[in-house]
């Protein structure tokens, strides 16, 4: 597999999937979350709706993934996943590398080869970006997948630096 890292907004990638930072109701948020609705129109949400009325009932849960439509983004499919928020008294790194490895094991049910990803978790769910990035890194490296190209989507310096120097780290 192919890593790459790319400096911008996840909603411009284009990708077979781009994967979206949800939240468990699947209904929106801010940050990744609500620019990927914004950008992507209401058929994402129509289809979040819909897997809360079967499937989900009770909500995606942390570390889970699951794909919907990327409505009018340039890809093909969204993977929705819950990162954990960070906790500095408990160690919930398995749940963040599992939201990796569940994204990409999704990819593999869709057929997608090339798959983007935002630095889950960093945001309005607080993981120190270091960590977050070496979590990312390292799991995507181990990963047994048949996507052929995953893609880092940093939306500032500071975090593409960061996972720069972590990819530039033979684990
Ligand atoms: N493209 C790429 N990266 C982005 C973009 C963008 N358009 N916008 C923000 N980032 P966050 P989380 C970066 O908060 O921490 C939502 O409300 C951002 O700078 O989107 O997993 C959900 O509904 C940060 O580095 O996701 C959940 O409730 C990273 O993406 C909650 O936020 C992730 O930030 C999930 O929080």
């Amino acid at each position: 597999m192919n890593i790459t890292l790319v400096k911008g907004d996840i909603t411009e990638q284009r990708a077979d999937a781009v994967v979206n930072a949800a939240n468990s109701s699947l209904l929106g948020g801010g940050g990744v979350d609500g620019a990927i609705h914004r950008r992507g129109g209401p058929e994402i949400l129509e289809a979040c709706r819909a897997l809360r009325a079967g499937r989900y009932a009770g909500g995606l849960p942390t570390g889970s993934a699951v794909a919907t439509t990327a409505g009018r983004l340039p890809a093909r499919w969204v993977i929705h996943t819950v990162g954990p928020v960070y906790s500095p008294s408990q160690d919930r790194s398995d749940l963040l590398a599992s939201c990796y490895r569940e994204s990409l094991r999704v990819a593999d049910e869709l057929g997608a080869a090339t798959v983007a990803f935002p630095a889950i978790s960093t945001g309005i769910y607080g993981w120190p970006m270091d960590d977050a990035a070496r979590i990312a890194v390292e799991t995507a490296r181990a990963a047994e997948t048949s996507v052929t190209e995953v893609t880092f989507v940093l939306f500032d310096g500071p975090a593409y630096a960061v996972f720069g120097s972590r990819l530039g780290q033979r684990a």
